[in-house]
């Protein structure tokens, strides 16, 4: 496995160490050396590295090679077909909702269709520093869309295709596009998502709110005349779907078809030479107080980050096959599916579906179609699959997959375990990949650990503090912050630096602050526990809810758990429980008690469940998240749940409601 022993040797040491200035200088040497690997057009000269980390001494800002210019989409696409040679090699496989829908694209046509956009962008009037906003399904033209806008300059804010019209809006507004690329139609599983139309939706309500927004370039996805099949348009099943006659809503002073304006754009493109300092994109990640935050990253330190973090937490190797189940509309889509694996001239595939369409062996079945080397998905996709059994996972084969990852939330024991067994069985090391939208990759888990992320990745420090903003040696459990900078790290968030120090740098004055609870094994190895706010105190004893989640999801019965802090007379705070269960299993008397008891045998008394509700299925963002935040009200009865519009499943929140435990 590529960790951090393999690389630079004084890496490991530092990283292990206490930090200091001369810490921080060393890193920015070690990133120096990285650097190099990449095209400058203008190479740096004088400090890597200056940052002020802490809110007493001034304003808050990182700079990594100010002043060095370049272009990253000329680093992923020019440099890899034209030094590295590897024009032929496949860029992506896209694997299509429908089986048998797929599609594949070499570096060098990858590079000639992002010119032709990039000069299509240019053609309608988009400068450098210019928003874009993207709201596209996973096909093709959106990662050679968001390329263009790096090629021009522009920056890309891409909102996931799962939000509705007023998220689409208000991320529109925030940071004030000026034009829209999105697409006509597309198929997640079997439920058909007219996304235009959508689309129309938001343009109208921010037109409203007066909007310079005046154009939409449409790309003809589920209406296309052509498929990738053979090249001819089958309407016959099973890809009956791949072809319809939709019905996409039109409005001819501003919509332009994307086929059209392509059609006559030159593939070839000066690309805009960019200071490393420069703003990439922007990225909307959910805030404490539901307004969405506009994450801003910039040109130099995310390439450099985004490259290196991908070559070694998954150990990338030429010949490797990469497949992130990830959207692009997330943070993880952006950095290991678009921008990590093209730096390093790797394959991967681009999903278009579901984990269960259409059967629950889908991801398995792509796994073997394309050979996939490294697999890296999310603990609520393990979940969703284990709660179906082995035998859909046996059916395919999986012999080509070497490493496994998981990202978004803590894993539990058991998702971890089947994660290795069944699908990895046993021969596959399973690397654990805490991170942010702020921080892109910060650390990496390695095999022979299971479920703790070992050491930091290169050039991350972290530190566990106490609630006096101390920081706690050896083993230890508390507040999860970084004490300088790194490459990847955000710079601010668009257009609200101000809230960018309180929500980051303000709590403890000198750190960033994550918001995640961690600890510190015997052996130095870090654990999250969970989101801060999803730490209770049950008559003066910390828990973590992660943990009490675990000691559920450990019970037969049990496919998914949330747990969540209740007010209590006496202990203060109790545990409120809410379980779905898997295939087969009813909710009865009975399993509660086994439930209660299997909490209390597992990490104490203490930890006793007083309420357990069945849930169906619990309320999750579109990552796939579960949202405590709103379990918390359904548990005190609280109906003012806030903005639920950018759940995955807001429907679930009313029968929770109905059948709440009896909590007097
Ligand atoms: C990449 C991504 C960030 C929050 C983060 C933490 C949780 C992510 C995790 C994890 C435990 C992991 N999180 N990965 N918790 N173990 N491996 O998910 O970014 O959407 O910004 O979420 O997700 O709570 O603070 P983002």
């Amino acid at each position: 496995m590529g960790c951090q022993g393999d690389t630079a040797g004084r890496g490991p040491r530092l990283l292990r160490g206490d930090t200091t200035h001369a810490l921080a200088v060393a890193f920015a040497e070690f990133w120096g050396d990285i650097a190099k690997e990449f095209y400058w057009k203008r190479q740096h000269t004088g400090p890597f590295l200056k940052y002020n980390f802490d809110v007493t001494k001034g304003k808050i800002f990182i700079e990594w090679m100010k002043g060095a210019t370049t272009n990253i989409c000329y680093n992923l696409l020019d440099r890899n077909v034209n030094e590295k040679k590897l024009g032929d090699k496949i860029a992506f496989y896209w694997e299509g909702n429908e089986p048998g829908d797929s599609a594949k694209i070499t570096y060098s046509e990858l590079l000639h269709k992002v010119c032709q956009f990039a000069n299509v962008l240019r053609s309608q009037g988009v400068k450098k520093g210019d928003r874009i906003s993207i709201y596209m399904p996973m096909i093709l033209e959106l990662v050679v869309a968001m390329l263009a806008c790096a090629r021009i300059g522009a920056l890309h804010s891409i909102v996931f295709a799962g939000f509705s019209a007023d998220s689409l809006c208000e991320r529109i507004l925030d940071c004030g596009c000026s034009l829209l690329v999105t697409a006509d139609a597309f198929y997640r599983g079997d439920k058909l998502i007219s996304l235009k139309q959508i689309a129309d939706e938001a343009l109208q309500k921010c037109k409203d709110k007066g909007s310079p927004l005046k154009k939409c370039i449409v790309v003809k996805h589920l209406g296309r005349e052509e498929t990738a099949v053979d090249g001819t348009c089958s309407k016959s099943p099973p890809l009956k779907r791949l072809c319809q006659d939709v019905q996409t809503p039109w409005n001819p002073a501003m919509d332009m078809w994307w086929h059209e304006l392509m059609s006559s754009a030159s593939t070839e493109c000066e690309p805009e030479w960019c200071d490393a300092e420069d703003e990439l994109f922007i990225l909307y990640t959910s805030g404490s107080t539901g307004k969405p935050k506009g994450v801003l990253h910039t040109v130099g330190g995310y390439m450099l980050y985004a490259a290196t973090s991908f070559k070694y937490v998954f150990d990338y190797q030429p010949e490797d096959v990469y497949w992130c189940t990830a959207d692009i509309g997330w943070i993880t889509g952006h950095s290991y599916l678009t921008y990590g694996p093209l730096a390093n001239g790797a394959t991967s595939v681009l999903f278009e579906g579901v984990p269960t369409y259409p059967d629950v062996g889908r991801m398995w079945s792509v796994v073997d179609k394309y050979k996939v080397t490294k697999f890296y998905t999310a603990p609520t996709a393990i979940r969703l699959l284990m709660k179906h059994g082995e035998e859909p996972v046996k059916k395919h084969s999986r012999k080509s997959l070497k490493v496994l990852g998981s990202v978004g939330e803590p894993i539990n024991p058991e998702a971890w375990l089947w994660y290795y067994r069944v699908v990895g069985e046993e021969r596959c090391p399973v690397v654990d990949t805490f991170w942010q939208t702020e921080t892109v990759s910060s650390r990496l888990g390695v095999a022979g650990a299971p479920l703790s992320l070992t050491f930091p990745f290169f050039g991350v420090v972290p530190a566990i503090l106490n609630e006096s903003g101390e920081e706690l040696e050896g083993e230890a459990e508390g507040y999860l912050v970084f004490k300088q900078p790194w490459p990847g790290i955000m710079r601010t968030l668009y257009g609200n630096h101000q809230q960018f120090e309180t929500t980051y740098f303000k709590k403890f004055p000198g750190y960033y602050v994550t918001g995640d609870g961690c600890k510190r094994d015997k052996d130095g190895y870090y654990w999250i526990t969970g989101r801060i706010d999803d730490m209770l105190n049950v008559s003066g004893h910390l828990l973590s809810t992660a943990e009490v989640e675990s000691a559920l999801l450990e019970h037969a019965a049990v496919s998914e758990a949330a747990v969540v802090s209740h007010p209590h007379p006496l202990k203060g705070e109790c545990l409120y429980c809410f379980v779905t269960l898997r295939d087969g299993h009813e909710f009865t008397k009975n399993l509660t008690d086994e439930l209660k008891k299997q909490v209390r045998e597992k990490i104490g008394p203490i930890a006793t469940p007083d309420y357990i509700q069945y849930a169906p299925s619990l309320p999750k963002t579109r990552s796939g998240k579960i949202t405590r935040r709103i379990l918390r009200k359904i548990a005190k009865n609280d109906q003012d749940v806030g903005d639920i519009s950018t759940l995955a499943n807001p429907g679930i929140i009313k029968h929770l409601f109905n059948n709440r435990c009896d909590t007097k």
